[in-house]
């Protein structure tokens, strides 16, 4: 076996809702990455905070995620999986990239931007949440961050802070990573409105398919999906987005491109298109289901992440004492 050499780090928020916009465009990359580097996982917890959270459903949300990263194949003897809030490295980084960035940067963010709606109240974590998941980054020296789209801004952000800092203190003190995106599922659009990302906060249920849905509301939410009246099945994403989003997610869970599947459908209806699709979606999340129900219960997943934390921690520990070396903080070197 080749040895593993490059260090892929990524993360999901627990805030309910798994769909499969976060399964396309992240967590499919995180189990194929397993093969190719060494693998750190993180559930965000505290990038979950940045709106208020009811503490009982929060910690639920954690061991759900934890559950859904195994169920999808992701090997906890091979990868770290652990929750960010039980390494303190996350925090103590945050701050010192906080002291490196720029009000004017952090204002660009789109996703600030979005969620903020340009209001004065909008809360300061929603602000520095980019700094944050820089800190997640760089603390484990990593080469490649599986995302998807939407994060592509603030993947840039993480490079420019880590070119900026290695300027001032040089090159070894940050790894500058590189965004790793999908052609297919990078960007998976709401069901009801194809204008808008397929979102866990979205109110309407009808707009995701959530991981663990039941078949029958994974049915009903690609049955209702939105999609056009010229009853071409097309890709084009700019004219046709519904049935644009249709196609694209039918090609990421197939493996068939899109424009096989414009070839397969030539000539039939949507209802064709959609009862397909409603198929292949439902094979596709079945196993990820009955693993789940299998370790959400179970003792395993408890000791995962108590070795995922210790693991993560011994990488942390050691990136941010060199950190603060540079900065000429503490007093480890007196
Ligand atoms: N619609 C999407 N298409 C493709 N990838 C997506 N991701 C999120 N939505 C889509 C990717 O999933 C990973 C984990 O996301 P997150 O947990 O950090 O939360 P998020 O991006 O804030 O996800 P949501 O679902 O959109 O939540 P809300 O509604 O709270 O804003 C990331 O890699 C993300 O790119």
């Amino acid at each position: 076996m080749t040895e593993k050499t490059i260090r892929v780090f990524s993360g999901v928020q627990p805030t309910g809702n798994i769909h499969i916009g976060n399964y396309l465009g992240a967590l499919k990359q995180f189990v194929a990455l397993q093969e190719e580097g060494k693998c750190i996982y993180c559930i965000v917890d505290l990038h979950a905070v940045t709106l208020p959270k009811d503490p009982a459903e929060l910690r639920e949300n954690i061991l759900d995620v934890a559950a859904l990263y195994l169920a999808i194949g992701i090997d906890p003897k091979d990868a770290t999986i652990f929750v960010q809030s039980d390494v303190p490295g996350h925090a103590e980084l945050s701050w010192l990239l906080t002291c490196c960035s720029y009000t004017g940067e952090l204002s660009r963010m789109t996703q600030f931007k979005d969620k903020s709606r340009g209001g004065d109240s909008a809360p300061t974590g929603l602000f520095t949440y980019p700094l944050l998941m820089a800190a997640d980054i760089l603390l484990y020296d990593s080469d490649v961050v599986p995302v998807g789209q939407d994060q592509k801004q603030h993947i840039e952000l993480t490079r420019d802070l880590a070119v900026r800092i290695n300027n001032r203190f040089g090159d070894d003190t940050f790894v500058v990573p590189e965004g790793r995106f999908l052609k297919e599922g990078a960007r998976v659009m709401a069901l009801d409105d194809p204008a808008a990302k397929m979102s866990k906060s979205a109110e309407s249920e009808m707009s995701r398919i959530s991981l663990l849905d039941d078949e029958s509301k994974i049915k009903k939410a690609i049955m209702r999906a939105t999609t056009d009246s010229d009853g071409e099945i097309r890709y084009d994403a700019e004219n046709k987005p519904g049935v644009s989003n249709l196609l694209s997610i039918y090609s990421a869970f197939s493996g068939r491109s899109t424009a096989l599947l414009e070839k397969d459908y030539a000539g039939q209806g949507y209802g064709a298109l959609k009862k397909d699709l409603a198929e292949v979606v439902v094979l596709a999340l079945r196993p990820i289901r009955r693993q789940y129900d299998d370790i959400r219960g179970s003792q395993e997943l408890a000791l995962v992440l108590k070795d995922g934390a210790e693991r993560a921690n011994g990488i942390a520990e050691g990136v941010v004492q060199r950190v603060k070396d540079k900065f000429g903080l503490g007093t480890k070197r007196l």
